[in-house]
């Protein structure tokens, strides 16, 4: 358990629980669908490369338990996060992974927590874009009432020209528009377009969009 709970002592509990990048981003204003405390923590686990290669034509048994796995992984880091922030004092709240919000109601986002955080921006099929790793990432975030420095926010997209994610989407759902911060998620990408294909593959995961992205192949 560290003395002081500073940004060091944070960073250095959440790579001991595997996270590959985590950012800070200010909860004042409040954000839309957020609880409401000052900070948003932003934890970011990368998916294994090998597994995001095998996605170019849909789903794989491998990258079902690397999404099982990176849940787990997100779900324990923002847990030990939360537990630590209250032993020295501070409330603290995590959204998990991938859960949907208890009682129907929409999830905090947690593509908003990391934009604000400075840690990418939001791509063509709406998919939080991280420079070193792409959209090949899971997400999760922790809310604190402990005020930490936060990040700088990413207000543009890096997409540019590039549509490789928006013509390997199987079911067509990208709209080749560049995001900006609070651009609705219609105006980028047809969301229940994707649950309708990922039902009828009778699934609830793809990775085609993720594994096409440039950034993503890169690494
Ligand atoms: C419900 C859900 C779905 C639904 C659809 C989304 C929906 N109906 O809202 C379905 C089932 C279709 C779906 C599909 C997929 N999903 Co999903 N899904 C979620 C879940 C549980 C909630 C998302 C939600 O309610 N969004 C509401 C809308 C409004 O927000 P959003 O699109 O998520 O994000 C918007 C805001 O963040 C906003 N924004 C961004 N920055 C800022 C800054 C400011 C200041 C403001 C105001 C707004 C803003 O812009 C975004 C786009 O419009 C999240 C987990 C979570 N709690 O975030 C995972 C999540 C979004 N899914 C994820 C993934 C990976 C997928 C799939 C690839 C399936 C898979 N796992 O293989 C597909 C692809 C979807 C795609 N291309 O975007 C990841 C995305 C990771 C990433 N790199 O972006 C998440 C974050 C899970 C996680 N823990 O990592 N998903």
């Amino acid at each position: 358990m560290p003395r002081v709970l500073d940004r060091h002592a944070i960073g250095q509990i959440l790579r001991t629980k595997g996270a590959d990048a985590w950012g800070i981003a200010a909860n004042d204003p409040r954000l839309p669908l957020a609880p409401d405390h000052p900070s948003a923590v932003s934890i970011l686990m990368r998916i294994d490369p090998l597994v995001v290669r095998g996605l170019t034509h849909g789903p794989t048994a491998d990258y079902r338990r690397e999404y099982e796995r990176l849940n787990l992984a997100l779900d324990d880091a923002a847990g030990t996060l939360v537990e630590v922030l209250a032993a020295h004092g501070h409330e603290a709240e995590g959204v998990p992974a991938t859960a949907e919000a208890p009682d129907g109601e929409r999830p905090f986002p947690h593509k908003t927590a990391a934009t604000s955080a400075g840690l990418g921006w939001i791509g063509k099929t709406a998919l939080f874009v991280s420079p070193s790793f792409g959209p090949a990432v899971r997400l999760a975030t922790v809310f604190t009432d402990l005020v930490l420095p936060p990040g700088e926010p990413v207000v543009e997209s890096g997409c540019g020209s590039c549509r490789a994610c928006v013509e390997a989407c199987p079911a067509g759902c990208g709209r080749d528009v560049l995001w900006r911060p609070g651009t609705p998620r219609e105006e980028l990408f047809d969301a229940a377009a994707c649950g309708r294909h990922m039902a009828a593959l009778a699934t609830d995961i793809c990775g085609v969009c993720i594994a096409a992205c440039p950034y993503a192949r890169r690494h």
